[in-house]
């Protein structure tokens, strides 16, 4: 079933993928999934948000979702998001497989714009569901070609006017259960159990300057955006490393970025997260006071909004423990499953806030994730399918 999967918007040269949200391959692993579940007899449905679930309606009551995304980052690896997707679709098989029937319905759920490299907010799709982000705010949210969430969706059969928090469908769900590939490589066994997603944030840092050309324009007379913007980097991982946490400047875009011309805009991304808000916090205030006091110093305006920030996310305990047993016993260790914190964020993250969440993780030995680079061996993939399935049956009355 994966191997279907692989080559879509792969590069050939790198082997990075590139799978942006309403964009022709993510669309072909809609469509992919789309038909995997049709053909497992379960009933698809397009929120207004642009997610999409396939539903077994088995049994009755509050439905035990699973699932996880199937965009990516520019450049990502393959099993960031779609590990989740194929192994919800390939538990179902093995529970049918085995004869069980589920006592209520179990869902799985490809959760739109996850990564937020097209429209710049992660888990855009898990937000809107859940009521965390101003519909309005995400309707004018622009991709790189300035085209609006709003205008895009409406292109695939969604009604921009319709986007927005689902009480109907959040109380169809009675759990959710994220199985995800390990981003780190701290598990020592195939499958862990995530205990919290640390507090994580992005911010839009926008440097504006003088546009003028780069062999006639005096030193004295310049006012290049690109310097502020070089010690905003480096001030990133000083503050960072001083607040126990991590920051990542990316995404940036210099206009007009010819080489013989200096810029008059630089735009970059800052990615922050930390082991508490308070430190996410220092963090960006130090950084956005050294981007000021650099800015000045060059005659070049900056401007710092706050595109996303999930406080830390500490999952259901019941459900995080009873996952860590079914789990454990699933791996004959007869010990629970390791349980650890993640610096990532994930759709359960948001999906926390409304409804009982847990995340399990399959090992990745190189630890990488975000490049080529991630992984995840076959072995501990199909460990991830058995837990994934021994969980859904105990979720479901097995
Ligand atoms: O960015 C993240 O942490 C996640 O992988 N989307
Ligand atoms: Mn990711
Ligand atoms: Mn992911
Ligand atoms: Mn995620």
């Amino acid at each position: 079933m994966w191997a279907a999967l692989l080559p879509v918007g792969r590069d050939a040269w790198t082997g990075g993928y590139h799978r942006f949200a309403w964009t022709p391959p993510e669309l072909d692993c809609r469509a992919w999934f789309t038909d995997e579940a049709r053909r497992r007899g379960l009933r698809i449905e397009h929120d207004p948000n642009g997610n999409l679930f396939a539903w077994w309606d088995a049994g009755s009551g509050p439905a035990v979702l699973t699932g996880s995304h199937l965009d990516s980052v520019p450049g990502g690896g393959a099993f960031d998001g779609p590990l989740g997707v194929v192994s919800a679709l390939a538990a179902i098989d093995r529970l049918r497989a085995a004869g069980f029937t589920p006592r209520r319905p179990i869902g799985v759920a490809v959760f739109a714009e996850e990564e937020g490299a097209r429209f710049g907010v992660a888990c855009l799709g898990s937000r809107l569901l859940t009521g965390a982000i101003d519909p309005s705010r995400a309707r004018g949210l622009r991709d790189g070609d300035g085209r609006t969430f709003g205008e895009v969706i409406a292109e695939h059969g969604l009604d921009p006017a319709a986007i927005g928090p689902d009480e109907g469908l959040l109380g169809r769900i009675g759990c959710f259960v994220e199985l995800h590939v390990e981003q780190g490589r701290a598990l020592r066994e195939p499958v862990g159990v995530a205990s919290a997603i640390i507090p994580h944030g992005r911010w839009r840092l926008d440097f504006t300057g003088e546009g003028n050309h780069a062999g006639t324009t005096l030193l004295a007379d310049r006012r290049d955006p690109m310097l502020p913007f070089a010690h905003t980097v480096l001030a990133a991982r000083r503050s960072a490393a001083g607040n126990d946490s991590v920051a990542t400047v990316g995404k940036v875009t210099v206009v007009p970025g010819g080489v013989n011309a200096i810029p008059s805009s630089v735009t970059a991304w800052l990615d922050a997260r930390g082991p508490t808000d308070d430190a996410v916090r220092r963090t960006v205030e130090e950084i956005a006071e050294a981007a000021r006091r650099a800015a000045a110093e060059h005659g070049v305006t900056v401007d710092l909004a706050e595109e996303s920030y999930t406080e830390i996310v500490g999952f259901d305990h019941a459900l995080r423990d009873r996952l860590a047993l079914v789990v454990g016993g699933q791996a004959r260790s007869a010990e629970p499953a390791p349980v650890l914190p993640t610096g990532a964020g994930h759709d359960a993250g948001v999906l926390s806030a409304r409804v009982p969440t847990a995340m399990l993780f399959v090992r990745n030995p190189t630890g990488v994730s975000h490049a080529p680079a991630e992984h995840a061996e076959t072995g501990d993939c199909l460990a991830g399918v058995t837990a994934l399935a021994a969980v859904l049956k105990d979720l479901t009355g097995g």
